[in-house]
């Protein structure tokens, strides 16, 4: 064997030779091209082996993986070693699908029994040392202490000959074993466990490598944002969604439900909201029981989910339902042109409505936070009504931001106000306009920064403000050829800091992938959005050091593969290639 691995081979030399175990052989060659650079021509020539099988993704924050290859039973076990909980028995079967495949035809079928006759029978043991907690927060502890070790067995697996008895003798001893210190550190780790556990093309038979992996998230807020108003999005689509966010460990749903073209959320509280707002009330809708639907897949997965609301601007549908909430706009000769602008901010009953219709949405949506919006507010119809200007005379107003402020501070207020009602109480995220715009937030609110860069990141972070980071991931936007490479860098997440200095560091929270569907509808979401906000996950989850994304190119591949083996609709990511597919 090869020592030095981290040399290419000399020209003309082979490489590790073959044994007479070629199975093992063969994905021994394999995972070391997977975990050497693809600069290495003797493989690249190659046809066969598909080189980010078996590698994890998003890379984890120590990942030791050696070319010792075990067989994996197709009768594998889960023990939850401690206590068990619903999410984590969820999590048991839907890994065991991930890896063996949907169950086919009668369940008879698929009894993951003796078929197998060869392989070793593995176990994966998973311990969490704190009770289940219900739902994910921003700060739940998604780290492995020790997440995945495959021990003894192991040894004796390469000492005797690949045969039924000898591996019947370990079947106690063989396995993996992840220790968590919450369920949502056991959920990550069965994630990657899933993704180690490769499959022969020949032969269809399972194998994992050898693995020590530790691992944490570098980013605490990992998410996508889905835009449900442009176009809406069936409640099978935002579950497909959220099945590859788990895939890719991303963490929350930041859902952009409601905006100018539609109000598809179901108001008990405002029914004419959602009957004259929606693009049709009776299909186009989330009911709360929809919603409900959701969260819990949601939280099965350790996904938070968080409703935006947008206002004062982007509510044009929001006024069909609700008589002078938004402002007339006058023109020249100051009458009423007959159109709209943001919710008006200078009338009582707009506090009144809003206090009502939030104390509603955040009973349905049970995370702490909730998305304020507050982004691209047109000031021209607020300054063109003569009531608004008027009452700015009054109270001594003089710019028109003003009105912002005034109606972001009053929104705040009774948020935070609910929130003394609520368990847990209440956080909201805004836009940065609003950081932009000069407003006075509450010093415990999040800003997102969608139009700049790692100066926008400092600014935030240095008046002592949480942050979360999207410039880098508008995936609406499409262009012919490859483009996950430029998510994927993203530099500006590790320029701050680094540039500009910033007092704390752990004011930016991370980042979300942001799918706005102007021009994207149920048919072509899941290719729009994945496997590109793969690329978000990793530079997200993965540590600072890593950014080469010819070293990430095998594994991403990969993990594209993963996605379309478990049925989801995924796109393209680069030029000709192919997923391999067990055989029938
Ligand atoms: N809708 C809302 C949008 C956008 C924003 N808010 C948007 C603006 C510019 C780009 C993409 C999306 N469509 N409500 C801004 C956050 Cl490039």
């Amino acid at each position: 064997k090869r020592k030095d691995k981290s040399r290419p081979f000399p020209t003309g030399d082979p490489g590790p030779k073959l044994s007479a175990k070629k199975e093992v052989t063969w994905h021994e060659d394999t995972h070391y091209y997977a975990l050497k650079a693809s600069s290495d021509t003797r493989f690249r020539v190659r046809h066969a082996p598909i080189p980010g099988k078996g590698t994890p993704w998003p890379l984890p924050q120590l990942y030791n993986s050696e070319a010792i290859v075990f067989p994996v039973s197709e009768d594998f076990q889960f023990h939850a070693i401690g206590e068990s909980c619903d999410i984590l028995e969820f999590y048991f079967e839907r890994i065991r699908r991930m890896i063996f495949g949907e169950p086919d035809g009668g369940a008879e079928d698929r009894s993951f029994g003796r078929q197998a006759s060869s392989s070793v029978v593995h176990f994966l043991n998973v311990t969490v040392l704190k009770e289940c907690e219900e739902f994910p927060t921003l700060d739940m502890d998604e780290s492995c202490i020790r997440d995945l070790k495959y021990s003894i067995v192991i040894d004796m697996a390469e000492t005797f000959p690949c045969n039924e008895t000898s591996y019947d003798l370990e079947v106690k001893k063989s396995g993996a074993s992840i220790m968590a210190r919450e369920v949502w550190g056991a959920l990550r780790g069965m994630e990657t466990f899933a993704q180690l556990v490769y499959q022969n093309d020949d032969t269809g038979r399972f194998y994992v490598n050898k693995t020590y992996i530790h691992d944490y998230p570098r980013f605490k807020h990992r998410g996508v944002h889905l835009d449900t108003a442009r176009h809406f999005l069936n409640k099978e689509i935002i579950v497909a969604n959220l099945e590859a966010m788990a895939m890719n460990k991303m963490n929350v749903f930041h859902w952009h439900i409601v905006d100018d073209q539609s109000f598809p959320f179901q108001s008990k509280t405002f029914p004419n909201l959602t009957k004259m707002g929606s693009y049709n009330p009776q299909t186009h809708i989330y009911t709360h029981e929809d919603i409900a639907d959701i969260i819990e897949e949601a939280r099965l997965r350790g996904i938070r989910v968080i409703p935006e609301f947008d206002t004062p601007g982007h509510t044009l549908s929001w006024g069909y339902g609700m008589e002078h909430l938004l402002t007339p706009c006058y023109d020249w000769h100051r009458v009423p042109d007959g159109f709209f602008g943001p919710i008006n901010p200078i009338l009582k009953t707009t506090y009144r409505f809003l206090k009502s219709f939030f104390k509603e949405v955040l009973t349905v949506f049970k995370d702490k936070y909730v998305h304020l919006g507050g982004d691209e507010v047109p000031f021209d119809c607020w300054a063109s009504n003569p009531y608004l200007l008027g009452f700015m005379r009054r109270n001594n107003l003089t710019d028109i931001r003003d009105l912002l402020h005034l109606y972001e501070r009053e929104l705040l207020e009774l948020i935070s106000h609910i929130g003394t009602e609520r368990e847990g109480g209440t956080g909201y995220i805004v836009w940065q306009e609003v950081f932009d715009n000069g407003v006075k937030v509450k010093p415990d609110t999040i800003i997102q920064i969608w139009s700049g860069d790692a100066i926008d990141i400092d600014r935030v972070t240095s008046s002592g403000l949480r942050a979360i980071f999207s410039t880098c991931w508008y995936l609406d936007y499409t262009s012919y050829g490859q483009d996950w490479d430029k998510y994927y860098r993203c530099e500006q997440i590790n320029q701050h800091l680094q540039d500009y200095g910033v007092r704390n560091q752990s004011l930016l929270m991370g980042g979300e992938a942001c799918l706005w569907t102007e021009y994207a509808d149920n048919e072509v979401l899941m290719a729009r959005l994945w496997p590109r906000a793969s690329a978000a996950a990793e530079r997200l989850w993965s540590d600072k050091s890593v950014t080469d994304p010819d070293a990430a190119a095998p594994r991403i591949e990969e993990q594209r593969c993963r996605m379309i083996r478990r049925g989801l609709k995924v796109g393209v990511l680069s030029g000709p290639g192919f997923c391999s597919q067990p055989p029938k």
